[in-house]
């Protein structure tokens, strides 16, 4: 069989679901940037491949896949950082006008150049930790044009990079000082003007929204996701991160690809999720940064087998986060999840959360050639270590 790159004298975790994933004397073979094989050399068939590459029996992983960011943004909140740690709220230094809306005017004030060149320094901490995947959310423009040229810096990163990006469109992240006391306007604005735009332009992947007592209704998300669905968008949602407002539920009732943050998620929203298949995403990260205690519920997830993926959430917030291996140690350390639960988080689930999983996530044959190749001995070193890279290679798309 012919082929472009053989990768040979492997150890894979492939994180095949179901699988146990690992095969200690493997290959991973790539024609045209797909995986043509991967698993035991044994096994393989003939392979009259273009490169030779020997791996001296490091491990390969799937690429690394950060589903959940806002990594488009301008300036920093490194000032508010300080009232915190002098005792000021995240809600109090949001109602003087900073928190999301501080950012807002930052971004506003951005050209799209601008906020490519701040974004592409955090993408890159990403890129050096194996990551080949990023979704960068829009949500701190909360106006027409600022929101269009969020998503267009998102595109442009894939093109500046060697990655894949996934966009989200977030216009109801907050409500913008031009709608304050109508938070109904702003979302049919978003409805009627904002995503048929941003669909009619190619803008945006998934729409998400914030759902939360300082965000917005369930009654509001649900026509946004009304919106959403009569253009084909598919939809994800910030839930159940400071209270209950039974968000997962109404995202699980429209087929929703993920599920975010969860620290309140109840009974009835796991088993919602459990219905619909909807991935439920944690981010360890805002857990920390924020001190928070309440941990989501990751035993009645496990119990009623609901997928859980991990990312960064890098914002300028509540998780100025740009690696995905901490998110990993983070998610054993504070949420308990096993190294192969927080490996499936950032590869095998991570995908299913963006709608990709039929692309990217595991090492098989017919998904994209990206990989991570490591220096460990075992997969755990990924999760055990803090502030260490042992990233060898990172392959996307066979290169
Ligand atoms: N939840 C969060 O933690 C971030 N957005 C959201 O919906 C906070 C974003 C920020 O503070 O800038
Ligand atoms: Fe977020």
């Amino acid at each position: 069989m012919r082929c472009d790159t053989v990768w040979k004298d492997a150890r894979l975790a492939t994180l095949i679901a179901g699988d146990p994933g690992i095969v200690d004397h493997g290959i991973v073979a790539a024609k045209d940037g797909d995986i043509i094989y991967a698993g035991p050399a044994a096994d393989a068939p003939m392979l009259d491949a273009r490169h030779s590459i020997g791996c001296d029996g490091r491990w390969i992983t799937p690429g690394l896949i950060d589903c959940h960011t806002h990594l488009i943004h301008a300036g920093n909140r490194a000032h508010e950082f300080e009232l915190r740690l002098a005792g000021a709220s995240y809600e109090q230094i949001a109602r003087a006008g900073g928190g999301i809306v501080s950012t807002m005017h930052a971004t506003r004030a951005a050209t799209q150049d601008g906020l490519v060149a701040s974004a592409l320094p955090r993408l890159d901490a990403l890129l050096a930790e194996g990551v080949t995947t990023v979704e960068v959310k829009s949500g701190y423009g909360l106006d027409i044009e600022t929101e269009l040229r969020m998503l267009r810096a998102a595109r442009q990163l894939g093109e500046a990079r060697a990655v894949r990006i996934a966009t989200t469109f977030l216009g109801a992240h907050a409500l913008p000082p031009e709608y304050a006391d109508d938070a109904d306007g702003y979302i049919a604005m978003l409805c009627d003007v904002l995503v048929p735009r941003i669909v009619a332009l190619g803008l945006a992947d998934a729409v998400d929204g914030f759902c939360e007592g300082i965000g917005f209704t369930p009654a509001q998300i649900g026509r946004l996701f009304a919106a959403a669905a009569s253009h084909k968008l598919p939809v994800k949602l910030h839930a159940e991160q400071l209270s209950n407002s039974h968000g997962a539920r109404l995202a699980a009732d429209h087929r929703a690809l993920s599920a975010d943050h969860l620290e309140y998620l109840d009974e009835d929203g796991i088993a919602a999720l459990a219905r619909s298949g909807t991935v439920a995403t944690v981010l360890p990260g805002a857990f920390y940064f924020m001190n928070e205690t309440r941990r989501p519920p990751i035993d009645a997830l496990r119990d009623r087998q609901v997928p859980i993926a991990l990312a960064t959430d890098c914002n300028p917030g509540t998780s100025p986060l740009t690696s995905i291996l901490l998110v990993m140690n983070r998610g054993a350390t504070l949420f308990h999840l096993t190294v192969e639960e927080c490996l499936a988080g950032v590869t095998r689930n991570a995908a299913r959360a963006l709608g990709l999983g039929h692309r990217i996530g595991t090492l098989e044959a017919g998904k994209r050639c990206d990989l991570a190749i490591w220096d460990i001995e075992r997969p755990a070193e990924l999760v055990y270590r803090m502030g260490y890279n042992p990233l060898h290679a990172r392959i996307w798309s066979g290169q």
